[in-house]
């Protein structure tokens, strides 16, 4: 063997291990902050506006910024810029405050950013050029600073920068539905990150990884026990586990929040009622949010779910939610805390269509609450279905404020191995038009505060985090998380932009890759809900679980637990009639908003069996008979399925191999699991119709009966 071969053989030995090596490192545990390096002829360019790192004065905040910095430019550039204590050469990054020496003697313009706005803008300082970071505050400042480096990340440049932002609503925070034996409700990623056996001894390195990634997307509060909660988790141990949480968190900008149990003063409180007007109740919250405050003194508040689906609260005391919201408002007020208070609920005993109870229970209500309660209402009646109309509540309470609150985890969309990229389904509410001021009066405009001139506003997403590696349970619903906190932050982002972005930074920036991955994604839900719930349809999920369908399911104890109750199709016609000859759902919505949703002839189709019962003939936009037009849909949503795993499977140049097979399998089921959709709904429609197949469409691979009897008894995320 020549000395030149052995070299090549070598060399290619050292070329696969360090290849393989970094193929392992690529399990979707580093989000979108991988940081790898840029291509060599842009990284000179990039370099040469980052040689320095000049941090401008001091706190826990800004250190973590610096280190961030550091990290991303020496990943991204291959090289570690010089710490520096003032610019003293061309391409240094200034990273600080406000009120830090060196940002206030630029005389940027910094007003109205708040604590967590920031500008980016290229300067010249002592005659030399430089990018300067600065943030209205702490939390600005790091803001500021991932921003810079997604700049980086998705290659824009980095000359001529002018940059401000600040964000749209104040609050914007992840629900986690995390129970304290470490099992996650409707978490389909692993158990709950919080490991809370051996908190607060320990801390787990993720809690600060968990604390990077929501920071560097602008979330800056987490409710870590589910809203179903445990009044354990109000007692002592529990809160030193809270508190060195929020002890990692706080650097970040994060404050913690807690679920509160309204029984809790009976549970562990020793008192024999929880009636907010008692007294002695009012005291035991006082009392209780004094040992949290004194514990964690940056506490964000409390988190309430109350009389629904069994949870207690007020109205067990015949006092209403208000009465409920304003005893705990009180208790936290002294320390500045807030009151999210829940409008998700329903009670089988009210004999009204559920999608209108919250709305009847609410709207009375309206301008009782105290300032720092924020009611906090899904985005749609129901209860975050692939597709719902907005929810009736955004609008209607011109006196109270409104938060939003999405669903990342993925319920009702096909848990982990559905890739259904949630962006377009929250941008399509938020541009939702509630017409209450005329058109033009949005939902993002009720939530960001501006339409009725509210001042505490918020969004908040039920998380899909866990113990997983990638975190999210796929690759892929790593971007449901990214896409919820962005539009938090700014709602007019854009879901598409948002999606290339987070593609560019969680894969390759190469075009050759981001196009095909954006059309994807973009067009992925529509396809869960043409293959699940097309034309309006909803909540034909099987029941529990709710994995996979069950339109035919009928013998539950409530009525609306069934999806009998909500498709209502027999012989003759399908769809919830919801308009004045039904249960008039519809008239809960400002009345150019009503007008529209009412008349079967100006609805959006993509609603129309939400509002409308019709008979199966009834004729569609398209030409065809409703029938038809729902069976084309199925088809449609199974389709792109298989086109979506065309994409992906061409993608393979461009994707390390352990996450292209991981989502190549996940698309696998996705298919599999979207013709089970079209069957067994087409075969249980067929059995209520007796209509033939459109002509074109395959008839359903089994009959009804095949698909009834199938069973998950073990399915996650389940809850009793
Ligand atoms: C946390 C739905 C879910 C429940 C969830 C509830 C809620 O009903 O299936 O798991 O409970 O919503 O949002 O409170």
């Amino acid at each position: 063997m020549t000395r030149a071969l052995l070299a090549a053989m070598i060399a290619a030995a050292l070329f696969l291990t360090t290849a393989a090596g970094a193929a392992k490192a690529e399990d979707g545990y580093d989000l979108w902050l991988r940081y790898p390096p840029v291509e060599a002829d842009a990284a000179a360019d990039y370099r040469a506006s980052a040689t320095l790192l000049v941090v401008a004065g001091e706190s826990a905040t800004l250190g973590v910024a610096a280190d961030e910095l550091e990290r991303g430019l020496s990943g991204l550039l291959g090289a570690t810029p010089e710490r520096a204590g003032a610019v003293s050469r061309d391409g240094a990054v200034l990273v600080g405050r406000a009120g830090d020496a060196a940002v206030a003697a630029l005389g940027l313009d910094l007003s109205g950013l708040g604590a967590e706005g920031y500008v980016i803008r290229s300067v010249i300082m002592d005659g030399r050029a430089a990018t300067v970071i600065a943030g209205g505050g702490d939390a600005g400042a790091l803001y500021g600073a991932f921003h810079f480096l997604r700049l980086i990340q998705t290659r824009q440049a980095l000359t001529n920068l002018d940059i401000r932002e600040a964000p749209a609503v104040n609050l914007r925070l992840l629900n986690h539905w995390d129970n304290l034996d470490r099992t996650v409700e409707r978490g389909y990623a692993g158990q709950s990150l919080w490991d809370w056996h051996k908190l607060p001894d320990h801390l787990d390195p993720r809690y600060t990884d968990y604390a990077r990634a929501n920071a560097s997307i602008g979330i800056n509060g987490t409710v870590i026990n589910n809203v179903n909660t445990d009044a354990l988790s109000l007692t002592g141990p529990w809160l030193e586990k809270a508190a060195a949480l929020a002890g990692v968190f706080r650097p970040y900008g994060i404050r913690v929040y807690l679920s509160a149990r309204f029984s809790a003063p009976v549970e562990i409180g020793g008192l024999d009622t929880a009636d907010p007007l008692d007294p002695r109740v009012q005291a035991w919250w006082r009392a209780k949010a004094d040992e949290i405050y004194a514990l964690i003194p940056d506490f964000g508040g409390f988190l309430v779910k109350a009389n629904s689906e069994g949870q207690p609260g007020p109205q067990d005391y015949g006092r209403s939610h208000a009465d409920g919201a304003n005893m705990l408002a009180d208790a936290v007020a002294p320390h500045g805390g807030v009151v999210m208070w829940r409008a998700f609920v329903y009670d089988d005993g009210v004999p009204t269509d559920r999608a209108m109870q919250a709305w009847d229970e609410f709207v009375p209500l309206d301008g009782q609450f105290r300032d720092n309660v924020i009611v906090q209402v899904k985005n749609g009646p129901i209860d975050f279905q692939p597709r719902e109309p907005f929810h009736p509540l955004f609008g209607a309470t011109p006196e109270t404020p409104l938060m939003m609150e999405f669903q990342i985890t993925k319920e009702y969309l096909g848990f982990a191995t559905h890739l259904a990229y949630l962006g377009p389904l929250y941008e399509e509410v938020l541009d939702a038009d509630t017409h209450v001021r005329g058109p033009g009066s949005t939902v993002a405009e009720v939530v960001d505060g501006s339409l009725f001139g509210h001042r505490l506003t918020g969004m908040a997403g039920v998380a899909n985090t866990g113990s997983d590696r990638n975190w999210s349970g796929s690759q892929f619903d790593q971007a449901n998380w990214y896409v919820f906190g962005r539009l938090a932050w700014d709602p007019g982002l854009g879901a598409e932009a948002i999606a290339r972005e987070w593609a560019a930074m969680t894969f390759t920036p190469d075009p050759a890759f981001v196009e095909p991955v954006t059309a994807m994604m973009m067009g992925s839900r529509e396809a869960v809900v043409d293959y699940m719930t097309p034309l309006g349809l909803n909540h034909l999920m099987a029941t529990g679980h709710h994995y996979g369908p069950g339109p035919w399911v009928d013998d539950l104890p409530r009525a609306d637990w069934n999806p009998t109750y909500f498709h209502r199709a027999d012989a003759e016609g399908i769809g919830f009639d919801r308009t004045a000859s039904g249960s008039n759902a519809v008239s809960q919505y400002a009345p150019d908003a009503t007008a529209r949703f009412a008349d079967p002839a100006q609805i959006d189709e993509r609603f129309l069996l939400w509002f409308h019962h019709l008979p199966w003939d009834h004729p569609m936009p398209s030409g065809r008979p409703l029938w038809d037009e729902l069976v084309a849909r199925y088809d449609r949503g199974v389709d792109a399925v298989g086109e979506m795993r065309r994409t992906w499977a061409g993608l393979a140049d461009h994707v390390d191999a352990r996450r292209h097979s991981e989502v190549a399998d996940f698309l696998a089921i996705q298919e599999d699991e979207a013709r089970w959709w079209r069957d067994s709904s087409i075969a249980y429609w067929r059995s209520l119709n007796g209509l033939p197949m459109p002509e074109g469409h395959a008839p359903p691979a089994h009959d009804l009966a095949h698909y009834r009897n199938l069973s998950f008894p073990h399915a996650p995320g389940h809850w009793d």
